[in-house]
């Protein structure tokens, strides 16, 4: 996943980059940190050598879309149920991290025929769909 590349330097200094391997790929949804063993020999006879260790952190990005825990949700509901009645309750996951993971819930009409989507609401938060409107 990486490689040093040495940097020429005026002093007698030994100086790499670390930089990420030709096919390396990241996906922090699968791994989030590589610890990376450092071994430095010098040239002398017999060689000498120390080590370290190094950690890299992979960062976030939105590459995940959030997914509903179903495509198509039936709830139920009596007539003549009063307002915030609760029908039921949508859920979803994103895999990613912080805001890129934090998924919100709102409602819209899905043809002109079911528009009186006032009848509803969700809770933005907790995905908890209500009566709004008597029906
Ligand atoms: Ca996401
Ligand atoms: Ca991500």
């Amino acid at each position: 996943m990486f490689k040093l590349l040495p940097v020429p330097t005026a002093d007698d200094k030994a100086e790499y980059r670390l930089v990420t391997g030709d096919n390396a790929e990241f996906d922090r949804e699968e791994v989030d940190r590589y610890r990376v063993t450092v071994i430095c020999v010098d040239r002398g006879t017999p060689p000498l050598s120390t080590n370290g260790s190094l950690e890299v952190l992979v960062e976030d990005v939105n590459d995940n879309e959030p997914r509903l825990s179903r495509h198509h949700y039936v709830f139920r509901v009596a007539e003549n149920s009063g307002r915030s009645t609760e029908i039921g309750t949508i859920t979803a996951e994103d895999s990613d991290l912080g805001p890129n993971g934090s998924v919100s819930f709102s409602l819209e009409p899905q043809d002109a025929e079911s528009s009186d989507s006032d009848a509803f609401q969700v809770d933005p938060e907790t995905g908890v769909i209500t009566v709004e409107a008597g029906l």
